[in-house]
């Protein structure tokens, strides 16, 4: 990883360091989305990370200037050893899978998972910024997680979420400034005024959305036994379409999965006297 000062305007303030990590599975992309940021340019040709990769950048965050330890982890399992000794004192986290391989985006949970565990029990979570990354969407005929999946898994556990292309560049630089933005804000302010955290929805919300995409039925969509009565369809209904109705609910998917409880009573009712 090449090292590269990205401004040089001079700062009253202190310099801040941060410490930034990347994590995934192999061959997601991880190197080439920090080598498109750090040094603006795309290697075809894949050559797995050993280990760690290290590299350090500047950027200018408002009125700030940071200097970013980047760790780029190695996502193959056979490295473990050699990732786990970097998680502690980590800020940021660039959390990144393919969009177009479904495997590595069903891996997210293990990733944080491994994380949580080197972190230890002390080690807080809410003192680290994570943004989802989900990259190669320049591969657009392949395509096996939809945005909204991976933007719902983000932004239900207060992640950002991103698509990127490290080929193209797209996404690249709004992903970075957000995540380098919301450390900056982490420290200076701490982790209550992590004012630009997604959300503004229940874990409820979502889960429901998620048992509603899940469903094989319209009983079982609206969480009801086949040949429920009328009275207790109704009832499932009036709570679901409060909880999911898009003028009150922002989460992600929350739209069609009003539609599907619309759709799913009136094709219920239409079979019960
Ligand atoms: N088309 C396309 N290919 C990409 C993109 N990003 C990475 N690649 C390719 O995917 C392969 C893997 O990229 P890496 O960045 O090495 O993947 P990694 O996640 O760092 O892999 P490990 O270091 O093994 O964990 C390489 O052949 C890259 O050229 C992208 O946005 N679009
Ligand atoms: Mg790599």
């Amino acid at each position: 990883m090449e090292t590269r000062a990205r401004s040089g305007t001079a700062t009253a303030r202190k310099c801040l360091r941060v410490k930034v990590i990347s994590l995934g599975c192999a061959e997601v992309g991880k190197s080439c989305v920090i080598k498109r940021y750090c040094e603006k340019r795309f290697v075809a040709k894949y050559l797995a990370t050993i280990g760690i990769d290290y590299g350090v950048t500047k950027v200018q965050v408002r009125d700030r200037e940071i200097k970013v330890n980047i760790f780029d982890m190695a996502g193959n399992p056979f490295f473990y050893e050699v990732r786990n000794e970097f998680y502690k004192d980590t800020q940021g986290v660039i959390l990144a899978y393919d969009v177009g391989q479904r495997e590595s985006f069903e891996a997210l949970e293990s990733w944080l998972a491994e994380m949580r565990q080197e972190l230890g029990p002390h080690g807080n979570m809410d003192n680290i910024v994570i943004v989802v990354c989900g990259n190669k969407i320049d591969c657009g005929k392949r395509r096996a997680v939809e945005e909204s999946d991976g933007r719902l898994w983000a932004e239900s556990r207060g992640f950002h979420h991103f698509e990127t292309s490290a080929q193209t560049g797209e996404g690249i630089s709004e992903m970075f400034q957000t995540l380098f933005t919301c450390i900056v804000e982490l420290c200076e302010d701490g982790p209550r005024a992590r004012s630009s955290l997604p959300g503004g929805f229940t874990r409820e919300q979502v889960d429901t959305i998620r048992r509603i995409r899940s469903s094989k039925d319209s009983w079982e969509l609206l969480g009801l036994q086949p040949g429920a009565p009328r009275e207790e369809l109704n009832r499932a209904y009036r709570r679901l379409a409060v909880l999911l109705h898009p003028d009150k609910c922002v989460a992600p998917g929350s739209e069609d999965a009003f539609k599907a409880v619309v759709n799913a009573r009136t094709v219920l009712l239409k079979n019960i006297k």
